[in-house]
C-alpha cells in the first residue's frame, strides 16, 4: 500500500519533470529491484535536474565566449630582487612552520581508473617508478611518511575515490599495510555520482531497473569532503589547510612550504601552482583574470584564437596551465557547504552503454556531467597562483606511450633525479644527446628535495653509465 502511494506520487513528479519513462519497466521488476529504482528516484533532485538540462544539453556557453578577460597574475617560479626573494624566504618559514603544528593535510583526487594504462583497478594502483616500480600510491605515502618524520608532525592523508573504485582503493591500501603510514591517519572516501542523460535530457536507464550514473568529477570533492565527515575530521585535528592534487602526477611535491607560506601571506582561500604550457594546445586548463577573479578555462573551452595568441617576445599570452595542485582553506569548503552551492556542470558526449525504449541493450552516445574543482577558484574571496617548473613537479600519467604516458613520466622521474643529483655536485652519466644516461630513483625517505641530497652529498655512491641507481 505504501510503495504504492509513494510510487503514484512519483509517478506524477517524474511527468512533471519530463522523466517519467525512468518507470517504464515497472511491471517487469520484482519486488527487490522495485524498492531499488523507487531509492534511486527518490534520491534525484528532479528541479536542480530541469535546471541542468536548461543549462547543458545544448551547448553549453563559454566563459571564453566574454571578451573581458586577460592573463592572471602570479608569483615567479624564480624570484628576482632582494624584495621578491625575501618574501619567498619569509614563506618557506611560515609554511614550513604551518606544516609542523600538523595544520596541512594530503588531499588527493583518486576518482580515476587505470582503464587507458591497462589497469584493472584505481589509477593510484599504478606501478610508475623507474627502478623499483612504486605505484603511484606508494610513492605519495612514501612522500608523506618521510614528510612527518622530517617535521615531526602528524599529516593526515584524505583520499577522495569514485564509487566504482572505493571497495578496491581499500583494498589496495589494506593489503599494501596502508604502506607503512598510521591506517588512523588515512581517510578514504567517495564522492557521489551524476545521472546521465540522452540529448533530449532524459535520464539513461542502465538496465530495467537501474539509472546510469558517472561520478561527478573532481568538483564533487568539495561536497565529499563535507558528506564523508573528513572536514570535520580536519577540524577536530586542527588541519587548517588542505594541499590538493591529482593522482596520476608522481612528481608532485605535497608540503611545500613556500606555496602554503605565499598562500597564508597572501590571505588567500584557493590557490594553485601553474607552469607555463608546452604549447598552444596542451590538455591543461588556462588561468585567466574574469572582473578581478581568477578563474580557469579549461583547454576545450578557450578559443583557438586566443589560445594561440602570443605577446611581442613570442610568448604566450595565456602561458599559465593549470596542473590540478591547489592548497584549500579547511574553512572554505566549510563555508561552501553552509549553503546548497553548486559548482557549473561541464557537458561530455560520450558512448554510454544502456537500454532503450523496447529494453534491448545499446551503446550510442549520451551526456555525461561533472564538476571541476578549479570552478572553486572565483568563489574564494582571495587566491593566489604560483608559478612552478614543469621539470620539478608536473608529469602526468594519462596514456601508456606518447604525450602525458608512463614513458614520458618516468622519464622525467629519473630526470629530476639527476638534476637534484648534479645540483648537489654529483656528476650524472649522461649521453651526448644530454639525456641521463642511468636509471636513478630516488626514495623520499631519502630526499624530498634538493635541499636534502645537498645534506646527504656524502653518502652518495659514483654513478656509472647505464647503472641502476637506487637511494632510499
Ligand atoms: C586535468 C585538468 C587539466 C589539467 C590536467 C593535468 C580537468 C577538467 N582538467 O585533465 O586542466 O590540469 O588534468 O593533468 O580537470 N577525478 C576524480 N573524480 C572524477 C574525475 C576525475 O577523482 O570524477 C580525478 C582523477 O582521478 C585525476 C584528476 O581528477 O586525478 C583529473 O582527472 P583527469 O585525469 O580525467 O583530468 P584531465 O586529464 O582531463
Amino acid at each position: 500500500m505504501r510503495i504504492q502511494k509513494t510510487l503514484e506520487n512519483l509517478r506524477s513528479r517524474l511527468q512533471e519533470h519530463g522523466q517519467s519513462h525512468l518507470l517504464r519497466f515497472w511491471e517487469h521488476l520484482d519486488e527487490g529491484q522495485k524498492q531499488a529504482l523507487l531509492e534511486q528516484i527518490q534520491r534525484l533532485d528532479l528541479p536542480k535536474i530541469d535546471q541542468w538540462v536548461a543549462d547543458s544539453m545544448a551547448e553549453a556557453p563559454h566563459a571564453s565566449m566574454r571578451a573581458d578577460f586577460s592573463p592572471a597574475p602570479f608569483y615567479s617560479a624564480r624570484p628576482s630582487g632582494t624584495e621578491w626573494r625575501s618574501k619567498y624566504a619569509e614563506a618557506v618559514k611560515l609554511g614550513r612552520k604551518t606544516i609542523s603544528a600538523g595544520k596541512v593535510a594530503a588531499f588527493v583526487v583518486a576518482g580515476g581508473q587505470g582503464t587507458r594504462l591497462g589497469l584493472d583497478g584505481p589509477k593510484g594502483d599504478f606501478p610508475i617508478s623507474p627502478v623499483k616500480n612504486r605505484t603511484l600510491f606508494q610513492i605519495f605515502a612514501d612522500a608523506i611518511r618521510a614528510t612527518c618524520q622530517e617535521y615531526q608532525a602528524v599529516c593526515p592523508w584524505y583520499v577522495m575515490t569514485s564509487p566504482l573504485n572505493y571497495s578496491r582503493t581499500v583494498e589496495v591500501f589494506r593489503s599494501s599495510d596502508y604502506y607503512g603510514l598510521d591506517p588512523g591517519n588515512v581517510f578514504i572516501f567517495q564522492q557521489g555520482t551524476l545521472p546521465n542523460f540522452s540529448s533530449q535530457g532524459r535520464i539513461l536507464l542502465a538496465d530495467k531497473a537501474n539509472i546510469v550514473c558517472s561520478p561527478d568529477g573532481h568538483g564533487g570533492s568539495l561536497k565529499a569532503l563535507h558528506q564523508s565527515g573528513s572536514l570535520k575530521d580536519m577540524k577536530k585535528r586542527g588541519v587548517e589547510f588542505l594541499s590538493y592534487w591529482q593522482v596520476d602526477n608522481p612528481l608532485i611535491n605535497i608540503f611545500d612550504p613556500l606555496f602554503i607560506g605565499l598562500h597564508i601571506l597572501d590571505r588567500a582561500e584557493m590557490s594553485s601552482k601553474a607552469v607555463r604550457k608546452a604549447g598552444p594546445g596542451e590538455k591543461v586548463g588556462n588561468f585567466c583574470l574574469i572582473d578581478g577573479k581568477i578563474t580557469v578555462i579549461e583547454y576545450s573551452d578557450l578559443p583557438d584564437k586566443l589560445a594561440q595568441k602570443r605577446q611581442a617576445d613570442g610568448s604566450l599570452v595565456f602561458q599559465l596551465g593549470s596542473i590540478g595542485i591547489h592548497i584549500i582553506n579547511r574553512t572554505f569548503v566549510e563555508k561552501l557547504n553552509t549553503r546548497d552551492f553548486s559548482l557549473p556542470l561541464h557537458r561530455a558526449v560520450k558512448a554510454i552503454p544502456r537500454i532503450d525504449e523496447q529494453g534491448n541493450l545499446v551503446e550510442s552516445d549520451g551526456i555525461k556531467l561533472e564538476s571541476f574543482v578549479f570552478d572553486a577558484i572565483p568563489m574564494a574571496s582571495r587566491s593566489m597562483i604560483l608559478e612552478t617548473l614543469r621539470s620539478e613537479e608536473f608529469a602526468p600519467t594519462k596514456n601508456t606511450t606518447g604525450v602525458d604516458s608512463v614513458e614520458t613520466t618516468r622519464r622525467m622521474m629519473v630526470a629530476r633525479a639527476a638534476a637534484w643529483l648534479e645540483s648537489a655536485g654529483v656528476a650524472v652519466p649522461r649521453k651526448p644527446d644530454g639525456s641521463v644516461d642511468c636509471l636513478i630513483e630516488i626514495a623520499p625517505s631519502f630526499a624530498l628535495d634538493k635541499e636534502d641530497i645537498k645534506a646527504k652529498r656524502d653518502q652518495i655512491p659514483r654513478i656509472r653509465p647505464g647503472e641502476t641507481v637506487y637511494l632510499a
